[in-house]
């Protein structure tokens, strides 16, 4: 079996070698609930904002205001339609405080520094999806992240996927087929089923990929990370549950020396040891500065 070179970084030898042949690792419990806190109130602040904004359009009544979490932003959309589903809950990459620290979180970047080495930028591409229960737009077809920047160099982006609740088989959690990452970009089209628009890889590639991996299930709980690379097959179903929320963040990672995909926003420099003064602060990512200038 091929082994990683790379030093440092969290990983066991065992748990690099699992990444490197399945194309992703499970990691149980890399975040605390402490730590997820932050990103939870921020979230709780825009689910809030969104229930203003359905009230004053006169599309709901009720603003479930005593509803936690877990519920509220699912009883919001209750009443409404798939399209304005779409337009407030499908997937939301706003620079809120609680984000940037969980993605600057040092137990995340000692992980996908065993895989990449110390020099880490973290990629504009990153989203908090509410899995809202039994909304359609919610599912999520086979694709490759890849798709997404078929023109970006060769060079891997990692993607850390991590729930803020515990995701399950029954609430939508990922699919992966594993060891899929060996393969090149496999042919895809946009997703025409329900309107997202989401990059989905041909069917018949997608049959041919199961059949010759398999794919599995990976639930895991709040806080645990599942890592990926941008070229594994991956895919999450409707949320079938009565009314848990599959709260979700996927953010990306990569080496310095990949291209910073400007189109899609500013990334920005979480982890350098050569540079360790450039590294940006809170302020330099909600202000998007590309490079911390201080
Ligand atoms: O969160 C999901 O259900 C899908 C996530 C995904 O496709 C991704 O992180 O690339």
């Amino acid at each position: 079996m091929e082994t990683l070179t790379v030093p440092g970084g969290s990983l066991t030898q065992e748990q690099r070698e699992h990444y490197d042949s399945q194309g992703y690792l499970v990691l149980p419990n890399l975040v605390s609930l402490e730590e997820l806190q932050p990103i939870k109130d921020s979230l709780s602040e825009k689910v809030e904002s969104i229930a203003q904004e359905l009230s004053e359009r006169g599309l709901i009544q009720d603003l479930h205001e005593d509803a936690p979490f877990e519920t509220r932003l699912g009883l919001l959309f209750s009443e409404l339609t798939d399209r304005e589903f779409n337009k407030y809950g499908r997937s939301w990459r706003e620079r809120r405080p609680g984000f940037y620290d969980l993605m600057s979180n040092p137990r995340i970047l000692d992980a996908v520094e065993s895989l990449i080495g110390p020099e880490i930028f973290s990629n504009p591409v990153y989203n908090v999806r509410p899995k809202v229960p039994k909304v359609a737009v919610g599912a999520v077809p086979w694709h490759q992240d890849k798709s997404y920047w078929p023109d970006a160099n060769s060079n891997p982006v990692i993607t850390v996927w991590i729930p803020i609740v515990d995701a399950d088989a029954e609430n939508g959690c990922l699919q992966i087929c594993p060891g899929t990452h060996r393969k090149r970009v496999l042919s895809y089209h946009a997703e025409q089923r329900t309107g997202t628009q989401y990059t989905e890889i041909d069917e018949e590639l997608i049959e041919a990929a199961i059949a010759e991996n398999g794919s599995v299930q990976v639930p895991v709980t709040a806080g645990s990370a599942i890592l990926f690379n941008d070229r594994c097959l991956h895919m999450s179903t409707v949320n079938q549950s009565k009314e848990r929320i599959r709260w979700s963040v996927d953010l990306r990672y990569q080496p310095t020396d990949q291209d910073p995909m400007r189109s899609h926003g500013a990334g920005f420099l979480a982890r350098s040891h050569i540079y360790p003064e450039r590294i940006a602060t809170k302020e330099d990512w909600l202000a998007e500065r590309p490079e911390h200038l201080g």
